[in-house]
C-alpha cells in the first residue's frame, strides 16, 4: 500500500488524514479537525469513493433526460449562466459514519470502520435542480430524479457508474443543487469536479460526484447503490446474497451526534472539562438538545448549542462535565425536533452493511 500521508498530501488533505483505503482513496480527518470550524476545512474533508476518480476533461456536460418535455445537455458553465449561482451551507455524513462503534459487536467485513469523521460542512456553490427540472418540463409521471456519476465502481454486480435516486418531491426542493464550488473554490478532482449532486439532509451516498446524466423516472434508481447497497438490511439478512429491494433505501439522516474534543483514549485532569461535538439530524427534523453524562446515562447535563450555520447544517455544541479521578466514559445523545433520540447501545443497531450507527456517543479518558 502507498504511503497514506503521502498519498493524502497528493490529494491536498492533511497528511494525519485516517486513510482508510488509498485505491480508491477513502479518508477522514482525526476528531478534532472537526472542531476547529462551523465549516470543514477543504483538506480536512472526508473523502468516500467507490471507485477510482474519472478524468474531467473540457468537454464535460451534463445531460438532463428521461421523463422531461425537454431533454437539455450542459457545460458547467452554460449551467452557470442559465441558473445563476446559489450557495447553500450543506453537512454531508456518510450512512457509514461511526460504523467501528458497530464492528466492536460484531464483524463486518469488507467494510471500513469508519470512526466519527465520515461528514463534513461546506459551503456549496452551484445551479438549483428544481430549476433545471423546471427549463426541461418534469412531466407529471417523474416519480424520481436519478443521479449518475462517471466513475465505474468494482464495487458493482456488475460493475456501473454509481448512481441513486430521491424522490420527485425532494427533487423539487430548492436547496438541492448541482454544485461546481466548494467553500468557494472550484470542486477538487476527489469530491467530484467538475460538477456533483448536493442532497442536504440526505445519506452522503445521494449527493452524486462526477455528475454526467440527471434521468426523471418513474421509480427509484436501478442502480447497483441504490438498489443493492445503502439499504438498511435487517440484522439476519445476508449481505452477500444481494437481493435488490431488500430492506429499506436509506435517505434521510436520523438524529445522531459524536464528541470532537478532546480526543478518543486522552488523559486530562480531574475537575471540570470543556468536551466538544457535533450533533446532525437530516430533512425537515433539526437537532433541538443534546445531553452529555459522565456516569452511563444516570444523569445528564446539557449541552451548549452553537448558533447553526444553516438549517442544513450540523449542531456544534459544547459541555462542561466534572470528570473523576480515574477511568471514565463520558457519553452524549442528541434529541430531535420529532423528540426522538439515540438509543444507547450499538448492539440494538447492528446490521449487514454497518450503517446509520446512531448509538450513544461514547469517549474514553482516564483523569488523574
Ligand atoms: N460518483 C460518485 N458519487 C459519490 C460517491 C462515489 O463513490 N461515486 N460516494 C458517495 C458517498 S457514499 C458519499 S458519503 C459522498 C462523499 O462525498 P465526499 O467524498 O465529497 O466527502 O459522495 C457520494 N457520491
Ligand atoms: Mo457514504
Amino acid at each position: 500500500m502507498a504511503d497514506a500521508a503521502q498519498v493524502s498530501r497528493r490529494l491536498d488533505k492533511r497528511p494525519d488524514m485516517v486513510v482508510h483505503e488509498t485505491d480508491p482513496y477513502n479518508a477522514e480527518p482525526p476528531r478534532g479537525a472537526l472542531a476547529e470550524a462551523p465549516l470543514t476545512a477543504l483538506d480536512a474533508f472526508y473523502v468516500r469513493n467507490h471507485g477510482p476518480v474519472p478524468e474531467a476533461g473540457a468537454e464535460w456536460r451534463v445531460r438532463v433526460d428521461g421523463l422531461v418535455e425537454r431533454p437539455l445537455e450542459l457545460s458547467v458553465d452554460e449551467l452557470r449562466e442559465r441558473f445563476g449561482a446559489r450557495r447553500e451551507i450543506v453537512t454531508l455524513q456518510c450512512a457509514g459514519n461511526r460504523r467501528a462503534g458497530l464492528q466492536e459487536v460484531r464483524q463486518i467485513p469488507g467494510e471500513a470502520p469508519w470512526g466519527p469523521g465520515a461528514t463534513g460542512t461546506a459551503e456549496w456553490t452551484g445551479a438549483s435542480l428544481a430549476d433545471v427540472l423546471a427549463a426541461a418540463g418534469l412531466e407529471a409521471e417523474a416519480g424520481h430524479v436519478e443521479f449518475v456519476g462517471a466513475d465505474t465502481s468494482p464495487e458493482a454486480d456488475p460493475p456501473e457508474p454509481f448512481g441513486a435516486s430521491i424522490p420527485r418531491r425532494k427533487a423539487l426542493f430548492g436547496e438541492v443543487l448541482l454544485a461546481w464550488e466548494m467553500n468557494g473554490h472550484p470542486l477538487r478532482p476527489a469530491h467530484g469536479a467538475p460538477l456533483r449532486a448536493i442532497v442536504p439532509g440526505y445519506i452522503g451516498a445521494r449527493s452524486v460526484k462526477w455528475l454526467r446524466r440527471v434521468h426523471a423516472r418513474a421509480t427509484p434508481s436501478e442502480n447497483f447503490f441504490q438498489a443493492r447497497t445503502y439499504r438498511l438490511l435487517p440484522a439476519d439478512a445476508d449481505a452477500d446474497a444481494g437481493l435488490r429491494g431488500e430492506g429499506v433505501a436509506l435517505g434521510a439522516v436520523g438524529v445522531n451526534a459524536d464528541f470532537l474534543t478532546p480526543a478518543d483514549g486522552s488523559r486530562v485532569r480531574a475537575g471540570p472539562l470543556e468536551v466538544a461535538g457535533y450533533a446532525f439530524c437530516g430533512d425537515d427534523r433539526h437537532i433541538v438538545r443534546v445531553d452529555v453524562s459522565s456516569d452511563g446515562g444516570r444523569r445528564w447535563c446539557q449541552a451548549r448549542l452553537l448558533d447553526p450555520a444553516s438549517r442544513w447544517a450540523w449542531r456544534r455544541w459544547r459541555a462542561r462535565v466534572e470528570v473523576p479521578v480515574g477511568e471514565v466514559e463520558l457519553v452524549a445523545r442528541a434529541w430531535d425536533s420529532a423528540a426522538a433520540t439515540q438509543p444507547d447501545d450499538p448492539a440494538q443497531l447492528w446490521n449487514p452493511k454497518g450503517y446509520v450507527n446512531n448509538s450513544w456517543a461514547r469517549l474514553r479518558l482516564t483523569a488523574r
